[in-house]
């Protein structure tokens, strides 16, 4: 059924009669194209097929390459000049960027190339679907070229960190026969202006490149193509070793170099548009150049020229490098740091189709983090921010964490790189360090689920990341406002309450997991789920919290700490260096303080915590009572399946609030001023 969630926000549910017979009727679409494999023809069908759901009009497409009468015209700006249009109303664009004009007798949807008519197409209808009838002419452009999903898929069928199913690419270690949904997952990529996927696992095996899987690929990259997403692969480094069967994987070896030409020579005869390669290397056991005694410019650059001669493909080299087996007696020893040390000496050596891929924060998709300070150390080599769409450690889509807010907070961050304005939005989109190549990337990990991530109100994480990775500005209220009408209906009901639940829960989930920057106190050895605050620490993964009876937090100051504080610049550095000026909410992530410290709220620390776990907790409490507003108003389908996930997370966020408070006053022994934390 249209409900059951495989069509997401592009539902094009009918408008209400008396909202539809406002609209004019539309007779024709002309598509300036007649490749049925042209995103041109895939956005006329989209046009009508949306048309008829929304407005219920039957309206025919022309492929023409002239320009006749027609009420919707839509192309490339340059087939439509020489198909005689007149183009001189329409400024310059950039890659992607569409124009879109309603005013006049005809429509004028006309991209910078093919994909971004597409864009332009997604943008009409959605304005439809919402009721939107105004006469606008303007063009779109985006924030930066790179707006790439990554799929963590493995090829027996599993996704790793994956809450949405099985993997629509794979299973029984070969691409699947049917790719509908591939097919439909490229729909909705296209829909928020996302340019490539990446279909398989960081931690890659080698399997995908013997000949069978090569064909798959092909067959994968033909079912996304006409929706203008573009693939790559994640590679396995050890792969001329471990399937070449050579003596050694170092990147410097000749018979290496040559392994991989030749491998990456057959993936582009069987993807002649290959967006190129994502790898991660020395990280959580994964081999890498430094196996070999070799720099990580080393292997990045082994990849780049493998893939220069064929054309436009680039390296996403992960910065996500950092020993897990951190010795937590030695008080500098700092995880957060790993990714400076590591890359910012390397920042001239990488080639020029090498793009370092840097996780937003300095650690691993926290419910808080400062941003990666990698992001101020890097100006000659182009970087893109990495978010995390699937929700690891954000309650794994059986909690509604609506994730646009935090993503907000590390984009417009100020890094005063140089004393100068740095926000970090500007900085990824390249027009700070003068980048060309550059912008977003986010793991998303949708599975075979009708649901696609395995929950309806998740998907407005998926919305948003395409939205911010188009234009960072957006705001997030008006995201989620566009995604609920879309999703649900543009009843006002509907749009208020699943903005109100969605807007209150990211902030309900950092009260009730981890405050004041201590990170996500999830179980962290193995399922990242569900509240474990004593597991932070006492490993060598370096999440460490440094809990003891008296005192908590990170030191990362210069004087007594990691240091970490002082990889950011000078104005930055100087603020999370010193308690008084750290933000509360990231007290914890750089300071080392007594539960009885004083917030500037006035709170100690330790009843900051024991208040905001209960003020989390009954925030998620009333998001059950407020999603019953929309029974009646929503199909019954999708209303049970998200009350459900709500019962849970209501329950669940009590289990949270109390567990961490147990486990805090039965270390520090200070009771709770309002006396209701018992020492569980
Ligand atoms: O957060 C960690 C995850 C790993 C993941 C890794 C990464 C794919 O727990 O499952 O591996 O990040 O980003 O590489």
């Amino acid at each position: 059924t249209p409900e059951n969630g495989i069509d997401a926000w592009l539902r094009y549910a009918a408008l209400p009669s008396d909202i539809r017979i406002k609209h004019k009727q539309l007779s024709r679409i002309v598509a300036l194209s007649s490749s049925e494999t042209s995103p041109v023809y895939t956005a006329a069908k989209e046009l009508q097929d949306g048309i008829n759901r929304i407005l219920n009009q039957q309206i025919d497409i022309l492929f023409a390459t002239t320009i006749v009468t027609s009420t919707i015209i839509i192309g490339t700006v340059a087939s439509f000049s020489s198909a005689g249009g007149n183009a001189q109303e329409i400024p310059k664009l950039k890659e992607d960027g569409f124009w879109l004009s309603t005013k006049g007798e005809t429509v004028q949807i006309l991209g910078q190339n093919e994909r971004a008519a597409l864009y332009g197409a997604f943008e009409y209808l959605s304005m439809l679907a919402q009721g939107n009838f105004s006469q606008v002419a303007y063009a779109s452009n985006p924030n930066a070229p790179i707006r790439w999903a990554n799929q963590w898929d493995n090829l027996d069928g599993s996704i790793e960190r994956g809450y949405g199913g099985k993997s629509i690419f794979f299973k029984n270690g070969v691409v699947l026969d049917d790719l509908t949904r591939v097919a439909q997952y490229a729909r909705l990529l296209a829909s928020i202006r996302l340019n490539g996927a990446i279909v398989n696992n960081v931690n890659a095996g080698y399997n995908l490149l013997n000949p069978l899987n090569l064909k798959g690929l092909a067959r994968i990259a033909n079912a996304m193509r006409p929706y203008g997403i573009r693939i790559g692969i994640s590679l396995y480094f050890d792969s001329p070793r471990e399937l070449g069967g050579l003596s050694t994987s170092d990147p410097l070896d000749p018979q290496v170099i040559k392994w991989w030409s030749n491998i990456t020579t057959l993936v582009y005869q069987v993807v002649p548009d290959l967006l190129g390669y994502l790898i991660k290397a020395n990280s959580e056991g994964q081999p890498g150049p430094l196996t070999y005694n070799r720099t990580l410019a080393d292997g990045a650059n082994m990849f780049a020229r493998a893939l220069k001669p064929h054309g436009d493909g680039v390296v996403m080299y992960r910065a996500f490098v950092y020993n897990h087996h951190l010795d937590e007696s030695d008080w500098k020893n700092d995880r957060a740091n790993a990714a400076v040390d590591y890359f910012k000496d390397l920042d001239t050596q990488f080639d020029d189709n090498v793009v370092i891929q840097i996780k937003f924060g300095p650690i691993d998709f926290q419910v808080r983090e400062p941003p990666s300070p990698l992001f101020a150390n890097l100006r000659q080599t182009n970087a893109v921010i990495e978010f995390m769409v699937a929700q690891e450690y954000l309650g794994q889509q059986s909690h509604v964490v609506y994730q646009p807010p935090l993503w907000k907070t590390i984009l417009d961050f100020d890094m005063r790189i140089d004393g100068k304005s740095s926000i970090v939005s500007d900085i990824v989109s390249g027009q700070r360090l003068n980048w060309g190549r550059c912008g977003y990337a986010a793991v998303v990990n949708v599975g075979n689920d009708t649901t696609w991530l395995g929950s309806h109100m998740a998907m407005a994480n998926l919305y948003g990341y395409g939205r911010l990775a188009w234009n960072s500005s957006d705001n997030a209220v008006d995201i989620v406002q566009d995604w609920a009408r879309l999703t649900f209906g543009i009843d006002k009901t509907i749009v208020d309450t699943v903005t109100k639940i969605s807007m209150e829960s990211w902030p309900a989930y950092e009260n009730y997991t981890g405050n004041l920057g201590i990170q996500t106190l999830c179980d962290i050895l193995y399922t990242h789920f569900g509240p474990s605050p004593g597991s932070q620490d006492g490993n060598g993964w370096g999440q460490w919290t440094r809990a003891n009876a008296h005192s908590i937090g990170m030191d990362r100051t210069l004087s007594t700490g990691t240091k970490n504080s002082g990889q950011y610049p000078l104005e930055v550095a100087e603020i999370f260096d010193n308690i008084e000026t750290t933000p509360d909410e990231l007290l914890l992530w750089f300071h080392h303080v007594p539960y009885t410290q004083k917030l500037k709220s006035g709170k100690t620390v330790i009843q900051h915590f024991y208040d905001a776990h209960y003020t989390g907790a009954e925030t998620a409490q009333t998001f059950p009572a407020q999603w019953a507003a929309l029974k009646g108003l929503i199909d019954d389908e999708r209303f049970e399946h998200v009350a459900l996930r709500l019962a849970y997370q209501a329950g669940h966020s009590i289990v949270w609030r109390d567990a961490v408070n147990g486990f805090y006053i039965a270390k520090c022994g200070i009771p709770d001023d309002a006396n209701r934390v018992g020492n569980h």
